[in-house]
């Protein structure tokens, strides 16, 4: 059965609007077999996201995405994205490693604006690069050649041609042997090259850049060769077993900062 759609990294635009009141979140891992993070996320949609104009999703949203055959599936996540939407609230999503085949029919279900990675974006008055974060984890090589596969149209149509409960298993069979494989492997705990988020700053011609992937939230100051620039980093998101991880980043009166889930 052949996959006649866009391709998901095709249905990325690459310019967006001025953002004048963003609030960034990623790597959210939503999933129905982690019910408290969930709730968690509704929660802040409609008292923290509510408060801005934009939500910007840098990737991660989903735990995994299968393709948007499986959208029934998420009913309950989808329907509170577009409520936020029905607020007349724009809403902007980027794939992660783990929610790449995110396209097209997930884009009309949410009313939201899928946007490529990296991108550039104004926010207030100040350009900013907005990226998942992954494509600078450069240590790993075999990592990124797998990357830059999944992320071919041609081969995201062939995966999408496979049967949704084959694309299902081979997702739950990826998580199980990443799980498995030594922390060394972990894509997740290793963290970016510095270096090379600074080639690809200066490349855009920014000071500013945010990202997620790592799980390491911070705001950082690199000089890198001369080069000086920020990096804000989101946090992941847990509330599993008790856990409580979670938050924003937001632009406030002209500045960003971090803010806390209560
Ligand atoms: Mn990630």
């Amino acid at each position: 059965m052949a996959f006649k759609g866009v391709a998901p990294v095709a249905a990325c635009v690459k310019q967006i609007p001025r953002l004048g009141n963003p609030i960034f979140v990623g790597d959210i891992h939503l999933s129905n077999e982690k019910p408290a993070t969930k709730e968690a996320f509704f929660e802040f949609l409609s008292r923290d996201a509510s408060r801005f104009n934009e939500l910007v999703i840098l990737g991660d949203l989903f735990e995994f995405w299968a393709g948007d055959d499986n959208l029934d599936a998420y009913a309950d996540i989808i329907g509170a994205l577009r409520n936020y939407r029905l607020l007349g609230k724009s809403l902007y999503v980027m794939h992660g490693n783990r929610d790449f085949l995110l396209g097209e029919g997930f884009k009309n279900k949410t009313g939201s604006i899928l946007i490529t990675d990296p991108i550039v974006a104004i926010c207030g008055y100040e350009k900013v690069l907005l990226s998942h974060g992954d494509q600078w984890c450069t240590l790993d090589k075999e990592y990124q050649q797998f990357r830059n596969t999944l992320r071919n149209p041609e081969i995201q149509q062939q995966i999408l041609g496979e049967k949704l409960e084959h694309r299902i298993a081979l997702a739950n069979s990826l998580r199980t042997q990443s799980k498995e494989e030594n922390s060394t492997k972990d894509y997740e705990v290793m963290d970016v090259v510095v270096h090379d988020v600074a080639k690809t700053t200066r490349q855009f011609g920014v000071t500013t850049v945010i990202h997620g992937h790592t799980h390491k939230p911070a705001h950082h100051t690199h000089v890198n060769d001369d080069f000086r620039f920020d990096r804000w980093v989101l946090p992941d998101w847990d509330f599993e077993n008790g856990k409580h991880r979670g938050g924003y980043l937001s632009y406030e009166g002209g500045f960003l900062h971090f803010g806390h889930l209560p």
